[in-house]
């Protein structure tokens, strides 16, 4: 049948199975707009930036599997995605953005809002096109989504001159099996390498797992929670990986890194074998690399090549599928038992329960935001989607909120994107309307893309926000706090009354501002089941996330918490 390019575009979604488009209209799109009257399966979503259209469709993306669509203008609109598209690529997440672009006849004319999209794009994208034909524009979505979905995931534009939009074509999907020359997103394990990692697990005596975000997306995670108990194995997990192994099996050492428990840095530390699953050794998880797991062998099992041997030299590097290279380790592996290394790490966990801010008695009557966390983890059965922000509170999440399902906790890892929250938090309540949604966020964070609260309202999305008002960029005042002597140059926030500005909005909120009002507004908030609540913590402003690795500095050199944070005079000690 003969179509215009904007009719072929929403031809092609439908048949990728997209119901959800999170997109902004301007000038080089109008056609694709236009033409959307006639596509009312799709639920079309105007956030109030493009920016948020990028993390919707990420949050979206996240939070069900599936690839996320975000749509934009040329110029302008295009360049805002930079971010949320920036974000998706180091976090490996799906998405599909489609921009206008000026008429190919004008482009590197400078055009009015003409933006070199594609050339702006291409290091953080794991693929872009310039659809320059009609003809190429369904095989050009086809590969999109593929590309997008297969092996690593990650984000991918389609940049589309105004003319190819309005252009005809006869419409045919394409359906032959999609070839890549040099793309085999899925590699196989050798037997050879399976054998090598065999023996060398056998011959460990204290291994320890680092799992990271790759668990998630392979569906792993019950492989790994088999393989972890049949070679009593300790499992430390990376900020994305939390969520692929129960927080509470006693053979988790929660998250590892910068912020990780003093467990999971030692355990690392001084293991003979460490077994990376899915995971890339991010500075954040090695601290400095030339001291980092000393004493280890090291395995690395990850899709992507590329990663192998890239940050952290390993004896042996398997690039496969997790979960298909999990299944070959396994079968031909006997019951493996490390009693004497397990007891040695209970030691380390018990010092990290005896520094436990939650197991001292504070004599501060001011709010703390890891009691926040705390107390919405148990209030909320520890079964909602948290999505966060970026700073303290995002480590606090991390900390003091035990993810144990799959896609738990959706937060901005490698590129930590503050303005990430609400709008990924709109896009994962979307994807799961079903399922209840916590945006926890920064004052500072939440300011960068609060305007989305509108989008929350127009759209009635049931998602909760958790405001952490501190006063400060906190996570920064941090880093001034312990390493630029307290000067707190533009830390400091003055922020509007957030409850007053979420009634603007017409959205429901609170004020906490004791541990004793937590339980009845999370109460409230978990009632409201008509659109976005938000609750307003106010907490201690000079609060520190411990332990703290400073950057570049060993894995075990953390600065911990003192032993007591009721004595005011006692410093971090390192
Ligand atoms: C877009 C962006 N700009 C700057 C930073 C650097 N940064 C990291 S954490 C942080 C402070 C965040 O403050 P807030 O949102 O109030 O959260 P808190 O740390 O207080 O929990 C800043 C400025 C960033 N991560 N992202």
């Amino acid at each position: 049948m003969e179509m215009t390019g904007a009719e072929i575009v929403w031809e092609c979604l439908l048949r990728e199975g997209v119901d959800l488009v999170f997109g902004y209209p301007g000038g080089a799109n109008l056609p694709i707009y236009d033409a959307l009257t006639k596509y009312g399966q799709i639920h079309h979503v105007l956030p109030r930036h493009e920016q948020g259209a990028a993390h919707m469709a990420d949050g979206y993306a996240r939070a069900t599997g599936k690839v996320g669509v975000a749509m934009a203008t040329s110029g302008p609109g295009a360049t805002n995605l930079v971010t949320g598209l920036a974000t998706a690529m180091l976090d490996s997440s799906p998405i599909v953005c489609l921009t206008g672009q000026v008429p190919t006849p004008a482009i590197g004319y400078n055009a009015f809002q003409e933006a070199d999209i594609t050339g702006i794009t291409l290091p953080i994208t794991k693929h872009n096109y310039l659809v320059t034909s009609v003809d190429e524009l369904a095989f050009s979505i086809r590969e999109a989504f593929y590309i997008a979905r297969s092996g690593r995931p990650g984000p991918v534009l389609i940049d589309l001159p105004k003319d190819v939009q309005t252009s005809t074509t006869e419409f045919q999907y394409p359906t032959d099996p999609i070839r890549l020359p040099g793309y085999r997103p899925v590699p196989t394990a050798l037997p050879e390498q399976i054998e090598e990692a065999r023996k060398l697990i056998r011959s460990a005596e204290r291994p320890v797992i680092l799992a990271g975000r790759g668990v998630l997306l392979s569906g792993a995670c019950a492989e790994v929670v088999a393989f972890a108990e049949h070679i009593e194995t300790p499992v430390g997990l990376t900020l994305l990986g939390k969520g692929c192994f129960p927080e509470n099996h006693p053979l988790c050492l929660g998250m590892m890194g910068m912020h990780g428990t003093g467990e999971a840095n030692h355990a690392v530390q001084e293991a003979d074998l460490l077994l990376a699953f899915g995971m890339r050794f991010d500075d954040r998880v090695t601290g400095n690399l030339a001291t980092y797991a000393p004493k280890a062998r090291k395995i690395h099992i990850d899709i992507d090549p590329s990663e192998i041997n890239k940050n952290v030299e390993v004896d042996v590097g398997i690039a496969g599928d997790l979960r298909e290279t999990l299944d070959f380790l396994l079968d031909g592996l006997e019951t493996l038992e490390h009693g004497p290394w397990i007891q040695r790490i209970a030691t380390w966990r018990d010092e990290s329960m005896e520094r436990e801010l939650l197991n001292q008695v504070l004599d501060s009557p001011v709010l703390k935001a890891a009691e926040v966390v705390h107390d919405l983890w148990t209030l909320t059965g520890g079964e909602a989607i948290t999505v966060t922000d970026v700073g303290q509170h995002q480590m606090w999440v991390a900390q003091y909120y035990e993810h144990s399902q799959r896609h738990a906790l959706i937060t901005s890892g490698g590129m930590g994107t503050m303005g990430f929250g609400l709008p990924a938090g709109i896009g994962a309540a979307m994807g799961r309307p079903d399922d209840e949604v916590w945006v926890v966020a920064g004052d500072g964070g939440f300011q960068m893309t609060m305007a989305e609260l509108a989008t929350a309202m127009q759209e009635k999305v049931k998602v909760k926000i958790a405001l952490i008002n501190n006063g400060y960029l906190g996570m920064v005042r941090q880093w001034q706090e312990l390493f630029y002597e307290k000067r707190y140059n533009a830390t400091p926030m003055l922020s509007p009354d957030f409850c007053a500005l979420a009634a603007a909005y017409g959205v429901p909120a609170v004020r906490v501002e004791q541990r004793d009002q937590i339980e009845s507004a999370v109460r409230q908030a978990r009632a409201h089941d008509d659109g976005p609540f938000l609750i307003e913590f106010v907490v201690q402003q000079h609060d520190v996330v411990f332990p703290m690795v400073p950057a570049g500095a060993d894995l075990h050199d953390m600065i911990r918490r003192p032993r007591s944070e009721a004595s005011e005079t006692e410093e971090p000690t390192p």
